[in-house]
């Protein structure tokens, strides 16, 4: 098959003194880190959707990257030659994983019948190269929020015709994610949510997107889907109100409607700061619940109020990030660059530049939070800080639930007034992180 990507070679990790755009600086695959390969620790995927569809279409202007490869858009021409741009982009990048909707993957028919068959027919020539290359699928998902039918929501749409129509598309991007081997399936509420709470029965609604979640555990099981299904929390847009608020939300959602055994957290880093939050956050968040399952590596601008899923660029976040991740023992998921280029980054060039800073941005992440964690200073503040519970009698009770108010209170009584709790030490554990980022290791 002709390569599509001409020009541009499989790409080297040549190490941080590198001039060459197309080349890893930091991300070295087999690289040992905390006694695991670089590969290991960063399984990343490809996002079909941005890298393979996304022309730079904006609300003021047509799109300005050509992702035709070669054929009619909107033909089955299209969606072949897209599969191939797809694995060769992976294969020249290392990249081992792909994530995909429905949509992404063919032209949607007007006749749901027709839209299957086709996706019937690309999963054949997908399967295909992935058994060629190796090449695996990381999540699938069914885009429940492009078709104007989703205008109020799929789950939670009032219209029952609507529903049923979510759920034939779940249950067939199921069956995708099986034949393909996905390690996850993605519910993202895109437009589950509300414009106005003057219409909305924000319980019923909520009731049934559970409904939906708790049949697609049903059908994924009994076809012998055995990975995680995903919430991906993202709190507005397209929506004013997102259901999935958070991950502090998402998992009060599943623990209320027993959905929680099934399903963990993808974390997206644009939705998390869109909450108001760090992405580092999120990461906690999820990890302390158990919910910790896979991301998606993106990140936003802090000056603007919407998704703009630009490459990770920003160390300190892939930094705090890779560090939550570590402490939680890694993903059982991947890290997908739900990132598009910017709209003037039109080249094929352009394409490669992005998943190389991202998984440079990843890479050094890694190196720095393990280096962070192995100086363990860090660690040791927080055992220090928290110490009081461990080393007092009355801490002691309070941890073992041996304690009541009386005997807090006739114990405040006899101390007249705590010492104070002791510096937070922020600037010092600011200063130990730049001092691990920046200097002599
Ligand atoms: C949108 C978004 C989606 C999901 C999958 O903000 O992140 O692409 O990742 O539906
Ligand atoms: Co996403």
């Amino acid at each position: 098959m002709a390569e599509i990507f001409k020009g541009i070679p499989a790409i080297k990790y040549e190490g941080p003194e590198s001039k060459n755009p197309l080349a890893f600086k930091f991300y070295d695959a087999d690289k040992v880190v905390m006694g695991k390969k670089m590969s290991e620790h960063l399984p990343f995927a490809m996002a079909w959707w941005h890298n393979l569809c996304a022309n730079g279409t904006d609300m003021f202007g047509r799109g300005t990257a050509d992702k035709s490869f070669g054929q009619v858009p909107g033909t089955m021409e299209q969606a072949r030659a897209k599969v191939d741009a797809g694995f060769e982009f992976m294969q020249k990048l290392g990249i081992r994983y792909f994530c995909w909707h429905d949509v992404d993957l063919v032209p949607e028919a007007d006749d749901i019948k027709v839209t299957n068959a086709r996706l019937d027919e690309i999963s054949d020539y997908m399967l295909e190269k992935m058994k060629q290359t190796g090449i695996k699928c990381l999540w699938g998902t069914a885009n429940m929020f492009g078709n104007p039918r989703f205008m109020n929501g799929a789950g939670s749409s009032n219209s029952a015709d609507v529903f049923a129509f979510a759920a034939a598309q779940v249950k067939k991007a199921l069956d995708i994610t099986v034949k393909l081997g996905g390690r996850g399936y993605v519910f993202w509420g895109g437009r589950e949510g509300y414009e106005t709470l003057l219409n909305t029965d924000v319980k019923f609604e909520q009731e049934n997107i559970a409904r939906l979640m708790h049949m697609a555990v049903d059908y994924g099981r009994s076809i012998g889907f055995k990975g995680d299904f995903y919430i991906e929390p993202k709190p507005k847009e397209p929506m004013k109100h997102q259901y999935d608020f958070d991950a502090a939300t998402a998992i009060g959602f599943l623990r209320q409607y027993g959905l929680d055994k099934d399903f963990k957290l993808n974390i997206e880093a644009n939705h998390a700061t869109l909450a108001g939050h760090t992405f580092e956050h999120d990461l906690r968040i999820s990890a302390i619940n158990g919910m910790l399952g896979s991301i998606d590596a993106n990140q936003g601008d802090a000056h603007l109020g919407w998704d703009t899923d630009e490459f990770p660029f920003d160390v300190y976040t892939a930094t705090m990030a890779m560090y939550e991740i570590l402490k939680a023992g890694g993903l059982t998921g991947g890290f997908n660059f739900d990132a598009k280029n910017r709209r003037p980054s039109y080249t094929y060039e352009d394409m490669f530049a992005g998943y190389i800073l991202g998984m440079d941005t990843f890479a050094l992440g890694l190196v720095k939070a393990a280096a962070l964690i192995e100086d363990g200073r860090l660690d040791k503040n927080i055992e220090e800080r928290y110490a009081s519970y461990r080393n007092s009698e009355i801490g002691k009770k309070i941890l073992s639930g041996k304690t009541d108010l009386a005997e807090l209170a006739a114990y405040a009584d006899k101390l007249g007034a705590p010492a104070l709790p002791g510096s937070g030490k922020q600037e010092v554990l600011q200063n130990i992180v730049n001092g691990v980022l920046y200097g002599k290791q």
